[in-house]
């Protein structure tokens, strides 16, 4: 069975919520870069949350993970594929959700939590808001009140973008998200599944 190292509200959620969405079995292991376990770091040497186990295959990227899931364990409504017409918006948003937002905001978590009192508003902080508060904005914009960012059904380029409010409350800017980037997400939460996932501890 998969085993998905987990911490709640981690990006691990992304996994959790498509196995969940899938109904693919999995079950977690405690996953934690402040205090990671033998086991953890010996699946993740990077100790970054998540990581993922599969028999022999060993993963630690959250939505390279997703799409091993949907291939392995497919076929799923979740992916676009190739021959489909949103095939391009899906994969761009699959990884936008993470390339173009949530990597933006490791630093900014780590100067607000870790860096000196005097630096926690230093330019790099400014500038990592900055950019992840304008890539919302942008899809704000192309989303322009669908619901879904890709082929107009729910897919996992919306589990992608929707970890950002995760990302942007441990960055302390979740009440800058702009209000349509916010309902879009406030509705991906409605799913039964994925309030299944965000239970799990
Ligand atoms: N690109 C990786 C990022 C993983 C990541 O940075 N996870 C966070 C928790 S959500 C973490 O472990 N941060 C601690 C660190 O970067 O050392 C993914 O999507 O899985």
């Amino acid at each position: 069975m998969i085993k998905i190292y987990h911490a709640q509200g981690a990006r691990s959620l992304r996994v959790v919520w498509l196995c969940e969405e899938m109904g693919v079995p999995y079950e977690t292991a405690e996953a934690s870069f402040m205090k990671p376990s033998d086991a953890f770091k010996a699946v993740n040497p990077l100790k970054t949350v998540p990581a993922l186990q599969d028999g022999d295959v060993n993963m630690i990227e959250s939505v390279a993970m997703m799409i091993y899931i949907m291939a392995k364990y497919g076929p799923t409504d979740l992916e676009v594929k190739p021959n489909e017409p949103g095939y391009p918006d899906y994969l761009q948003y699959l990884m936008f959700g993470e390339a173009g937002l949530a990597a933006y905001g490791n630093p900014l978590v780590a100067t607000r939590f870790m860096a000196p009192d005097d630096q926690k508003q230093n330019f790099t902080a400014g500038y990592l808001k900055n950019a992840i508060l304008k890539r919302l904005e942008f899809v704000g914009e192309r989303l322009a009140g669908k619901p879904y960012v890709a082929a107009n059904r729910f897919t996992a380029a919306d589990i992608s973008i929707a970890y950002i409010a995760n990302g942007a409350r441990y960055a302390g800017i979740e009440k800058e998200i702009p209000a349509p980037v916010m309902a879009y997400i406030e509705n991906l939460w409605q799913r039964p599944a994925y309030q299944r996932a965000a239970a799990v501890k």
